[in-house]
């Protein structure tokens, strides 16, 4: 009982740590959250985005949500009229695709909305990290482990 269950978590590890060490997930604003008066490109300007990353909105709903929108919309901080913001308050957004992404909080009235007030973020999705050689040699090593442990655990 107890060795199959540890065969199945080290399956489940086998599958997911490869992925887990690529894609990585940004805490927009970081402890801030998404919120108005906050420099959002700021927090952006040391960062490389990759598709597959995620960017993670966290608010308290109904006081924010967020529109992902184009550069002319961003740059007038124009709401989109369609109902489409993400609006959960831990909105968790996939990059999957190359180039640049525009996202900015809908809430507020005329020239005091929130992305008016800073809540917009521009960044640059780039092509997925390439697994460098050292990271393929460190994986592969790591899963043989994985498997010796699995045969271990079986065999026990
Ligand atoms: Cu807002």
């Amino acid at each position: 009982m107890a060795s199959n269950y540890t065969f199945v978590i080290l399956a489940i590890f086998a599958i997911l740590l490869p992925a887990a060490a690529m894609a990585k997930e940004y805490i927009v604003g970081d402890d801030s959250g998404w919120t108005v008066n906050h420099d959002y490109q700021a927090w952006a300007k040391d960062k490389e985005f990759h598709v597959n990353d995620t960017l993670v909105f966290k608010y308290t709903p109904p006081n924010h949500n967020v529109f992902k929108v184009n550069g002319t919309e961003f740059n007038n901080c124009t709401v989109p009229s369609s109902n489409s913001a993400l609006s959960s308050g831990n909105d968790v957004i996939t990059l999957s695709t190359p180039g640049n992404k525009w996202y900015i909080c809908g809430k507020g009235n005329g020239d005091k909305n929130h992305c008016q007030l800073g809540q917009k973020l521009s960044i640059t999705v780039k092509e997925g990290a390439a697994p460098s050689a050292a990271f393929k040699i460190v994986s592969s090593a790591s899963s043989l482990m994985v498997v010796a442990v699995m045969v271990l655990v079986t065999l026990i």
